[in-house]
């Protein structure tokens, strides 16, 4: 079978780590469009390309019939403008988180998607395809440690550029907990409730961060989110399930040992780009494969679409300081 022919829609970090991905990692697929408005980004991420073209929006791709394929590594407030199109024009998408910021567009997109008859969207909550998370989900299904009865979750990122404000706490970065915790749970998010712990002085000035997040799940099961974007010393996201009959922890980092100094000290990932990367690998590497049998193999538009009302449940809760409850639509049977 021929190479799968992928577009990337957006060559910032995201957008350029994907293309040195398909570049050199993937197998059964060749990176031929990269859809970037700005040049010298463009020409950046094509320095990492053999035989891809750059177009400066998604309509130019679409009429040079350049891809068979799109991966949308944009901000989530600009995946609408692309993904309406593409599925317009029938192509397969993997969209990175989140689906859209908002439960109004998120179900905008799962009906454009429905009215065209066929499962087009996969969503990049990527760590479903982590070896731990996956591990976890495989102990709590399996019951040998009796009922999961809550999670403890750590997110931290060293830092954030200045163009991250505090809503994005929940819809950028706490979204990937509201996928996580469904998924470990396999039940949706009932309520969200968030309180601040005291504010790091070394975050951008406009941050309130950390924040405590507690997320519950239909099942109730409680789980707690210690988001924190400032934290300095590295890119940490674990996580600590509770059982019935014990403790499992998922994320500690496995980087080297060093014994110097009188100190013993562990590496830690910086970024979430080496965190992730398998993830991320193994994420694109099923897509391609599953894109190749006209399916998908992952986190639906649906799925998107849930998280997305999780969010704006998240969003009231930061505001208000109140624990809100979620309220989704019910689901298209196209999801069944
Ligand atoms: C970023 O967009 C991500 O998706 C990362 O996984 C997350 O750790 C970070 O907080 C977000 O800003």
């Amino acid at each position: 079978m021929s190479d799968l022919r992928i577009a990337v829609v957006g060559a910032g970090m995201m957008g350029s780590d994907h293309v040195v991905r398909i570049e050199n990692r993937i197998v059964g697929a060749q990176l031929t469009a990269v859809v970037e408005p700005d040049e010298s980004r463009a020409k950046a991420a094509l320095a990492n390309a053999s035989n891809a073209k750059w177009f400066p929006n998604i309509d130019a791709a679409i009429n040079a019939d350049a891809m068979d394929a799109v991966l949308i590594a944009t901000p989530g407030e600009y995946h609408e403008e692309v993904l309406i199109p593409a599925l317009k024009a029938g192509l397969p998408i993997l969209c990175e988180k989140p689906l859209t910021p908002d439960p109004q567009s998120a179900l905008r997109i799962v009906s454009a998607e429905v009215s065209g008859g066929k499962s087009l969207i996969q969503v990049g909550f990527m760590r479903r395809f982590d070896a731990g998370y996956k591990s976890l989900r495989a102990l709590i299904e399996s019951g040998e440690q009796g009922d999961l009865l809550g999670l403890h979750c750590a997110h931290r990122n060293p830092t954030v550029p200045d163009s991250y404000h505090n809503d994005m706490l929940i819809y950028d970065s706490v979204v990937h907990e509201i996928d996580a915790v469904r998924f470990l749970a396999n039940s949706p998010i009932k309520s969200v409730q968030v309180r601040n712990l005291k504010r790091n002085t070394l975050g951008p000035e406009k941050l309130n961060d950390p924040i405590l997040v507690l997320l519950e799940t239909d099942s109730g099961v409680l789980a707690t989110v210690e988001m924190n974007v400032s934290v300095q010393f590295g890119y940490q996201v674990k996580t600590e399930a509770v059982f019935e009959k014990g403790i499992a922890e998922i994320g500690r980092t496995s980087g080297m040992t060093r014994f110097s100094d009188s100190k013993i000290s562990v590496d830690e990932h910086t970024t979430f780009k080496t965190r992730f990367a398998d993830a991320f690998d193994s994420q694109v590497q099923r897509w391609v494969i599953a894109v190749k049998k006209g399916t998908i193999d992952g986190p639906s538009a649906w799925d998107g679409y849930l998280a997305a009302a999780a969010v704006e449940a998240g969003l009231e809760a930061l505001h208000s300081g109140k624990q809100v409850n979620c309220t989704y639509e019910k689901k298209p049977s196209f999801y069944k």
